[in-house]
């Protein structure tokens, strides 16, 4: 049988540029639903050729409304997009923190544009997951650009670098001390900086202020962070934005450092798969297989510690069947 003969029918629908296909499919994700596995093995040789955006920052600074702007003018420029938001109602919040959050416009006429939003409840790992899942299934399903918005605080952070080829880490003015605690992480994840509300007081300094730190930075692989300040109110500085954007996009190309990273995003990937994978069968084997459960006593007893154990457990076979 050939490969084309063994596509399950939903990923040749989604390869085809059946967007109710994609819909069900980014459910099933959702779901964990097992059929996915088959659908997204066929569909992968088919991916890595769509840029994926991260846009990325605290609650509330204009993501979304960023968002709906460069649609709109991705659109203009007649190239499809793809958007998947995680959003923020996390369990810390018991829900959406801010009542004036931006939906995404419906476009619903538009095959050209998809928007997803997907819960981020569940443990980050799990979130993650489905997040890179939604936008590669984007990636196979034709779209030009897939914009992936996420909220990246620190703690709640999902690791948008492990998804995205640039990611764009927008603030505002006056984040004050926070910018402090967000700095060190922040920095490590940004390759365009984007100080929104620049309609607000204060916007000028905080470019300035950023600009300065970027330049105090050795730059990562040779890439110093652009520092671009946007308004969607007026709106104002959009475009220069996604200048930027495409300015880290061909510099991924000319220095030789999409293949550096994107490999460096898959190894990721495939170690998340395998602690998962195996983390999930040892928990069920510490718990049911005698000779290990004599282990756990052992640790319990106090004979031995959490880490001894661990090395028994990696000299002896239970890693392997
Ligand atoms: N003054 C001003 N307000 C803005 C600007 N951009 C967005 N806002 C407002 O900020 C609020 C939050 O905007 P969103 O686009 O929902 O922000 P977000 O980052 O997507 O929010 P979450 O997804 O909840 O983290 C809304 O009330 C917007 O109208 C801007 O450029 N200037
Ligand atoms: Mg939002």
């Amino acid at each position: 049988m050939t490969r084309a003969a063994r596509m399950p029918p939903a990923a040749r629908a989604i390869l085809d540029g059946d967007r109710r296909a994609l819909a069900r499919v980014i459910s099933q994700v959702e779901n964990r639903d097992p059929k996915v596995a088959a659908i997204s093995r066929a569909l992968y040789p088919k991916t890595g050729g769509t840029p994926i955006i991260g846009i990325t920052g605290p609650l509330g600074v204009g993501k979304s409304s960023l968002i709906n702007l460069i649609v709109a003018r991705l659109r203009e420029l007649d190239r499809s997009v793809g958007v998947v938001a995680v959003d923020p109602s996390s369990p810390f919040s018991g829900g959406s923190v801010l009542g004036d959050r931006i939906r995404f416009e419906r476009r619903a006429d538009d095959a050209g544009v998809f928007f997803r939003s997907m819960a981020s409840r569940g443990e980050a790992g799990g979130v993650a997951a489905a997040t890179r899942e939604v936008a590669r299934l984007m990636d196979a399903a034709g779209f030009d650009v897939v914009l992936v918005e996420t909220v990246g605080s620190g703690q709640v952070d999902i690791a948008i670098r492990d998804i995205a080829s640039t990611s764009v880490v927008v603030l505002v003015p006056h984040l004050g001390d926070e910018v402090q605690t967000l700095k060190a992480g922040l920095f490590e994840i940004a390759d365009v900086f984007c100080v929104n509300k620049a309609d607000l007081p204060g916007a000028d300094l905080a470019r300035k202020d950023l600009s300065e730190l970027v330049g105090l930075g050795a730059g990562r692989s040779g890439w110093t962070p652009l520092v671009v300040s946007t308004s969607t109110t007026q709106p104002s500085g959009v475009e220069a934005l996604w200048t930027a954007v495409e300015t880290h996009e061909r510099f991924l190309d000319s220095s030789g450092q999409r293949g550096i990273e994107e490999r460096r995003r898959l190894s990721a990937e495939i170690v998340e798969l395998v602690r998962e994978r195996v983390g999930r069968e040892l928990s069920v084997r510490l718990d049911r297989d005698p000779d290990l459960r004599k282990v756990v006593d052992d640790v319990v007893s106090r004979k031995i510690d959490p880490r001894e154990a661990a090395e028994r457990l990696e000299r002896g076979s239970a890693f392997r069947r």
